[in-house]
């Protein structure tokens, strides 16, 4: 279902949320942000946001719901892997990366704990919200584990006694820190990626598209 104006599905309330409208902004999309409202109109372009949570910015894209997004590339892999391994559609276009959201997705063990490598995490359970990018991970490697599904306080896992270890975002490891973890693995360094739905959309849209792209390499070429 084709709109006239094109949609960017953004994060609603979070770590990328800020930074986005900010970007938009300064690529000259005029827009007011009041109440709760799930669509803000531009004031100045044919152009929508959609204000969701992250999780659901991968599928709305690759269902071709919206034209463009803004994503971590953690959750835009680990959707894209569980959507392949259910044979629903999985594909999108990487426009860009861009400056903000970096982090990395790491395996963590007690920081007491020896370590010698990838071996050592055999047979072992690690309790993770992106269980598609360890399976990634560890089936290159062959190294046999378990996982233990948990959308939050993944830290905490080990010493509660769910797991043997974790996997998850970390950015300055002072949350890993403050649970007695240390980084084993390290395996994906992550930013946030504009993405657009492989949709062939209609000519004024994607001339739109362009130019957003083209302020945008200016935006972020001027902060470096
Ligand atoms: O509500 P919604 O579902 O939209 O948001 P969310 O809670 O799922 O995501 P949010 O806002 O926390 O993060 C959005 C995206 O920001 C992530 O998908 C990453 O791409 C990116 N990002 C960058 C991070 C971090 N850095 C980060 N440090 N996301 C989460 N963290 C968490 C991490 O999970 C851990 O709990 O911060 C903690 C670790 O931080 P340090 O500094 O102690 O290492
Ligand atoms: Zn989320």
């Amino acid at each position: 279902m084709q709109t006239q104006r094109l949609r960017i599905a953004i994060q609603k309330k979070g770590r990328l949320s800020k930074e986005c409208q900010t970007l938009l902004k300064r690529c000259g999309v005029k827009f007011n942000m009041v109440g709760e409202r799930l669509v803000v109109h531009a004031e100045n372009m044919p152009i929508d946001l959609l204000l969701v949570r992250d999780d659901d910015i991968p599928g709305l894209i690759m269902d071709g719901v919206v034209d463009l997004g803004v994503i971590g590339e953690n959750e835009l892999e680990e959707v894209s892997l569980e959507r392949q391994a259910r044979g629903e559609p999985s594909d999108y276009k990487k426009l860009r990366r861009l400056d903000f959201g970096g982090c990395r997705l790491s395996i963590a063990i007690d920081k007491d704990a020896e370590y010698n490598g990838p071996q050592d995490l055999n047979g072992k359970r690690i309790a993770t919200t992106y269980p598609q990018l360890v399976k990634r991970y560890m089936d290159d490697l062959g190294v046999k584990f378990s996982t233990c599904m948990l959308n939050g306080s993944v830290e905490v896992a080990p010493r509660a006694g769910l797991a043997d270890a974790i996997c998850d975002l970390v950015s300055t490891g002072a949350t890993l820190e403050a649970n007695g973890l240390k980084e084993a693995e390290v395996i994906l360094r992550s930013k946030a990626v504009l993405i657009q739905s492989t949709e062939t959309l209609d000519d004024e849209k994607q001339a739109l598209i362009e130019r957003l792209l083209t302020r945008m390499q200016g935006v972020i070429q001027a902060k470096e």
